[in-house]
């Protein structure tokens, strides 16, 4: 073996290696090895297409982000369940997604669970696909015994999402989806609190929410999200985020004119 082709194969290694850590948190047991625990809580994770769409640089039908109306609300990330120390099962039974056993929702899911994005998922068990097959495989195989199959999990989800109305809570404690306005993180916090029932986890990128996410007993009761405790009382552990934060809107138009020459021309795409 040659030193060139040695230093192809640690670097392959490596990337393999590396590859599997990046998942951090996520307690994944290898195929054929003893079933995961049962999870603890659940997560609804949503996204803030505002942040996620500012930096899309390519379109495609699937890709929300690219159609023609901005989109001003939360929509759905996954609904995941969780540990309360902070990891998570992950592509816990065999069961690949199939989007025949969700038909009835297809609607209704393009609408408020789009993929951001162009890229096909990674799922579990079926290879790349849609982001409904990541998440069903990822999370939803480990969602038992709440949720037992396909269907349950997406309608659950669904159910969650229109039961607290993220986008609504923060608007009627007046922090609305606008440019460049700053809202504290407290407030921001206290608002969904007080709606809610629970403290919120929320993900910042660059100053901006990229994701809100809400908690709940296995009852689907509110519940806070993991917490640290400060000196001025336990908040929620929210990532990345500065003291004040913005709820940006994009224009999909933006999106279309940063195009080069040699991708092919895309039309504003209507959901
Ligand atoms: O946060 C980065 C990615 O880690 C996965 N995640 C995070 C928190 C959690 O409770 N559960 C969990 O799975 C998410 O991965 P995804 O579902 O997107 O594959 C999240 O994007």
């Amino acid at each position: 073996m040659t030193m060139a082709t040695k230093a192809a194969c640690v670097l392959a290694v490596w990337v393999l290696v590396a590859s599997g850590l990046s998942d951090l948190g996520s307690a994944r047991a290898p195929l054929g090895s003893k079933p995961q625990r049962e999870f603890d809580y659940f997560a609804l994770s949503l996204q803030w297409p505002g942040t996620i769409c500012a930096s899309t640089r390519h379109c495609c039908a699937t890709n929300g982000c690219c159609r023609s109306e901005p989109l001003q609300t939360f929509t759905i990330h996954g609904l995941w369940p969780d540990y309360d120390d902070g990891t998570w099962p992950s592509c816990c039974r065999r069961t690949q997604f199939e989007m025949d056993k969700i038909l009835p929702l297809k609607e209704v899911l393009d609408k408020y669970w789009p993929s951001l994005y162009c890229s096909k998922s990674g799922t579990c068990f079926s290879g790349k696909g849609l982001f409904w097959a990541h998440e069903w495989e990822k999370h939803g195989t480990c969602s038992a015994p709440v949720v037992q199959d396909e269907l349950q999990y997406f309608t659950l989800a669904l159910d969650l999402y229109f039961k607290y109305n993220v986008t609504e809570m923060l608007s009627s404690g007046w922090i609305q989806v606008s440019n460049g306005k700053e809202y504290a993180l407290s407030d921001v916090i206290d608002t969904i609190k007080h709606a809610f029932g629970g403290s919120p986890q929320i993900v910042c990128k660059r100053g901006s929410i990229e994701e809100l996410r809400l908690c709940f007993d296995k009852e689907l009761k509110p519940r806070d999200c993991l917490t640290t405790s400060l000196a001025n009382g336990s908040v929620s552990k929210s990532k990345h985020c500065p003291r004040y934060i913005t709820l940006p809107t994009y224009d999909p138009l933006e999106i279309m004119t940063q195009f080069d020459e040699f991708e092919v021309p895309a039309a504003l795409y209507t959901a």
